[in-house]
């Protein structure tokens, strides 16, 4: 969506906006603030991730999609890319303000020649065993760092599909299995063709996938989390020194307490 000027010098989004930006977000999966970085800052960043990601892989670009953490340092930690002020007001509206993420954050990167994805959610439904779908509890913000055509496998996205649930046992366990091509093909998908500089908030339950990049050009897209906190823990779950109990301690107790098992066991 288009926002004004005086929104993006000041960061801040009229109600107005901010009720439109919510409700696209709960309708469609995703809002897409068009314009708000500028061109020599996303110039900047283009090259600073282009420099890690390809020592990341060796200088040996995979023909294949990546992910890709750059050093949680100097320019990558730029409020602009971990507390956008936009994204964040919609993030609020949406999770509530007890809302975390966690670093590093990562990059999708679809390598020159890399080809198509499966379809997939990148997270589960809140209680998928339920035949509805609840409000977001996970968020991703993505900044595409380059101009996104269909040449350089921009993503192919399927509107509203947030909100479709699942039905298959192996879907429901796991949000990154092939989703069925035959389902999908009955449910209607874009290409998100848009120039590089767009903040997008993105429901992380909607269907996608990375699509092949014909192009020699690296193709980046930084991918921010955000999760709607639900319970009340300790900032930091405890760990105990489980060296005498835990072999004797049966697999289920293990996998109930595996936050908390001390260190030397997996
Ligand atoms: O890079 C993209 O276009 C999508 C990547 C993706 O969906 C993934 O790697 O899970």
């Amino acid at each position: 969506m288009k926002i004004t000027d005086a929104e993006i010098t000041a960061g801040v989004l009229t109600r107005r906006n901010l009720d439109h930006a919510t409700q696209r977000l709960r309708d469609v999966g995703y809002v897409v603030f068009e314009g708000v970085l500028s061109a020599p800052w996303l110039e900047g960043a283009r090259a600073a991730f282009e420099e890690e990601l390809l020592m990341l892989v060796d200088g040996k670009p995979p023909p294949e999609h990546g992910g890709g953490s750059p050093p949680m340092t100097g320019q990558f930690l730029d409020p602009l890319i971990i507390e956008h002020p936009l994204a964040i007001q919609v993030i609020e509206r949406a999770l509530g303000s007890d809302f975390y993420s966690y670093l590093p954050y990562g990059c999708n990167t679809a390598w020159p020649g890399s080809p198509v994805q499966w379809i997939h959610r990148d997270s589960k439904h809140l209680f998928p065993e339920l035949p509805y779908a609840l409000p977001p509890a996970t968020l991703v913000v993505n900044i595409p760092l380059v101009d996104f055509t269909v040449e350089n496998g921009c993503t192919e996205v399927w509107p509203g599909s947030h909100l479709v649930v699942d039905t298959d046992q192996e879907i429901i366990e796991d949000p990154y299995t092939r989703w069925p091509e035959e389902r999908a093909a009955a449910l209607p998908s874009v290409r998100t063709v848009m120039p590089a500089g767009p903040v997008v908030v993105r429901d992380m339950r909607m269907l996608h996938r990375g699509m092949p990049n014909t192009t020699d050009a690296i193709r980046s897209m930084i991918a921010v989390v955000y999760f709607r906190r639900f319970h009340r823990l300790p900032e930091v779950i405890p760990t105990v020194d489980l060296s005498d109990g835990w072999e004797r301690m049966s697999e289920r107790a293990r996998e109930i307490f595996r936050y908390s098992h001390c260190h030397g066991h997996g």
